[in-house]
């Protein structure tokens, strides 16, 4: 036996503050030691020179990025910038990714990221992209899996805190997004009394159109609902593929959550939207185009740079005047993920502050429709009564449910945050079949594929927030975590815990074998059609507009071309145009002169890269290439003079 240490954790006091002071008192677990298997490290065990089962792609939260691990082995295999500006690869600071962090309040270098999809078609994953979301400035991202770097982003309009987001339709038809704040539905006044909130404001939802062959996004409409806060979503599969499912809280309408203003409802909601009726409603004209700002930002890939357009007007349907496409079902309190079963048939709300757990039947939800089992209406939308809806509930699972996932036998996980726990129970029953401890408060969980038609099973992920007594302590910050669970057999097996970068929300992962075709992918100087791109150390040159100064300049091992550079001089603009003209995959350039606070870029091969200076200093600044990528790496550098302004020492090289 392997023995790993976990001590007691006091959790219950601060967990219980978190969410409201109406749950029953819980106990500080006392975990001791726990038993891992011997089998467990064989299992997880990658041999060098052995690629891993599945790549995990797990959003970086409050990081703003996406990390790639290898399951099941967790290792950290790379850090996809997103969001976030990322002193790894220069996305963010170069000429060429600056501008994909442009939103229409200007450059907004930090955002938060929570979950990420996969691209599908008929409900199975394609390979082709994944898909992110920002909550603060709302944005939803396209990571392109070919090349794994991200390339395209779009602002939503009409949202703030993008939670719910962005959870697609099952042919990748639609991006789905739900605001967490409701906002003045004056579009072009926003400056009113928050006290008028109930009166004023409306919720949004976004349906962004994802084109079939490039991935490109485009907002097709928004939809102007109640003052809610909507927090997950999730898309039907199969009979439910033209449904989307939304959890709905504070539905008190309260533009305070200081008190318990926003919970003292029994029941919450889960709204229901029927996507193509409402696109029909958007076909016919059934919608006001609203003024408003956002933008949208395209990485194109045959120059690799981007560029960034602010539009400005949105179609809003009013679902006060056009509501025979979705409904609300009473849901129990808080309800906070809203995960749909592989058939598609079983709609499963996690109430935090509930004691059961509601699984709504989407066959029940028709009969009920089809039946006028109603219970009044709010805002002209049918209220669907709570027992017509319910195909059960689990009774007592666990405390402050938050996520669950589902295997391809029937079952369904769900995750814990209060009692620290994953609780595997029976879709077709509700009866609780085992129940296993985290380290310690889980959020999101992942069953691997378990969004798509056919979950892989096998392997489940838990991304726990505390990490205390986990790993060696780094300061007042401890890492966040990843346990693996072995679910093939009855019961849970815990195999392995990883730290990951901060902090893990939702994740998805997919089959190695499916990413195979794109293995080895990278740009040939031919399809390099950046402008600044040189194909030859022989057509390096620098060039005076102005006071702006243009270097083209090839990397190639071992060689900076030029590399001696005089006629700079105070108050120039300067560029340098890196083009690395290898044609070898995975060997990258990076490049950087002394004081540039653009910092660096990193140039992938047969690519050309942009980095502005604008020198501050007269001297000799010796710039260099800082990837290790020969044994002559260090003799790739050169200088560059700058003299004072007005001189009149000739541009040269
Ligand atoms: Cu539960 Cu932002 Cu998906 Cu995290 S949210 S835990
Ligand atoms: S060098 S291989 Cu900077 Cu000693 Cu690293
Ligand atoms: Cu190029 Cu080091």
């Amino acid at each position: 036996m392997i023995f790993i240490m976990k001590k007691s954790i006091l959790f219950s006091l601060a967990s219980l503050i978190a969410f409201g002071s109406v749950l029953h008192s819980c106990k500080p677990k006392k975990t001791g030691q726990i038993a891992v298997d011997d089998d467990a490290a064989k299992q997880v065990y990658v041999a060098p020179g052995h690629y891993d089962e599945y790549y995990d792609f797990v959003s970086g939260g409050f990081s703003g990025q996406v990390a790639v691990y290898g399951i099941p082995s967790g290792r950290l295999l790379k850090v996809i910038p997103v969001f976030s500006q990322n002193g790894e690869n220069g996305y963010g600071y170069d000429e060429n990714t600056k501008s994909m962090l442009n939103t229409s309040f200007g450059f907004v270098p930090w955002d938060d990221s929570h979950h990420t999809q996969l691209s599908e078609t008929d409900a199975m994953y394609d390979g082709r992209w994944l898909f992110i979301n920002a909550n603060n400035t709302p944005r939803i991202a396209r990571i392109d899996l070919k090349s794994f770097r991200t390339a395209e982003i779009i602002e939503l309009p009409n949202t703030s805190g993008n939670h719910a987001s962005p959870f697609i339709t099952c042919n990748t038809e639609y991006i789905v997004a739900g605001t967490r704040f409701s906002v003045p539905a004056d579009y072009e006044n926003g400056d009113v009394p928050i006290k008028d909130y109930k009166e004023k404001f409306r919720g949004h939802i976004s349906y962004i159109k994802v084109d079939k062959n490039t991935g490109g996004l485009s907002l097709d409409f928004q939809l102007a609902l109640p003052p809610f806060n909507y927090d997950l979503s999730h898309s039907g599969k199969n009979a439910s593929a033209d449904w989307s499912f939304f959890t709905c809280y504070n539905t008190e309408e309260a533009h305070s959550l200081l008190e318990v203003n926003a919970s003292h409802n029994d029941k919450d909601y889960i709204l229901a939207i029927n996507w193509k009726k409402a696109a029909e409603h958007a076909a016919k004209g059934d919608f006001d185009w609203k003024p408003c700002k956002y933008a949208h930002n395209v990485m194109h890939e045959d120059t690799e740079q981007a560029t960034s357009e602010i539009l400005n007007k949105v179609k809003v349907i009013d679902t006060r005047k056009y509501n025979d496409f979705l409904y609300l079902i009473p849901c129990p309190k808080s309800p906070h993920g809203v995960d749909v079963d592989p058939s598609g048939e079983y709609i499963v709300g996690n109430g935090k502050l509930s004691a059961n757990l509601p699984v709504f039947s989407f066959t029940k939800i028709q009969d009920a429709i089809k039946n006028h089992q109603f219970d009044g209406k709010v805002d002209g939308i049918n209220v669907i009564k709570y027992e017509s809806a319910l195909h059960g509930e689990v009774q007592s699972p666990g405390l402050g449910s938050l996520h669950t996932e589902f295997d391809a036998d029937g079952n369904a996980y769900t995750s814990f945050f209060i009692s620290s726990e994953i609780v595997k129970w029976r879709l077709k029953d509700c009866q609780i079949e085992d129940r296993i401890p985290t380290y310690y408060s889980i959020g999101h969980l992942s069953v691997l594929g378990a969004d798509t038609k056919k979950p892989y099973g096998k392997y489940m992920v838990a991304y726990n927030k505390i990490t205390k007594d986990c790993f060696l302590p780094t300061g007042p910050e401890l890492c966040q975590a990843a346990q693996l669970y072995d679910i093939s057999g009855k019961k849970m097996r815990l195999i392995l815990e990883f730290p990951t970068i901060g902090e893990p929300h939702y994740a998805s992962a997919i089959a190695a074998d499916m990413l195979k075709p794109n293995m080895m992918y990278f740009t040939r100087l031919a399809d390099n059609h950046n402008p600044y791109k040189i194909s030859t150390a022989q057509q390096a040159r620098v060039e005076r507009h102005g006071n702006r100064v243009d270097i083209y300049m090839a990397a190639i091992r071992s060689r900076l071309v030029p590399d001696n550079i005089e006629g700079i001089r105070l108050g120039d603009e300067v560029y340098f145009h890196v083009t690395n003209i290898e044609q070898e995959w995975d060997i990258p350039h990076g490049f950087t002169v002394k004081g540039n606070n653009n910092a660096e870029i990193l140039v992938m091969p047969g690519e050309t890269c942009t980095l502005k200076w604008i020198p501050n200093r007269v001297g000799i600044l010796p710039f260099y290439c800082t990837d290790f990528c020969s044994a002559l790496h260090q003799e790739m550098q050169g200088y560059a003079r700058v003299s004072p302004k007005g001189s009149n020492t000739p541009l040269s090289f």
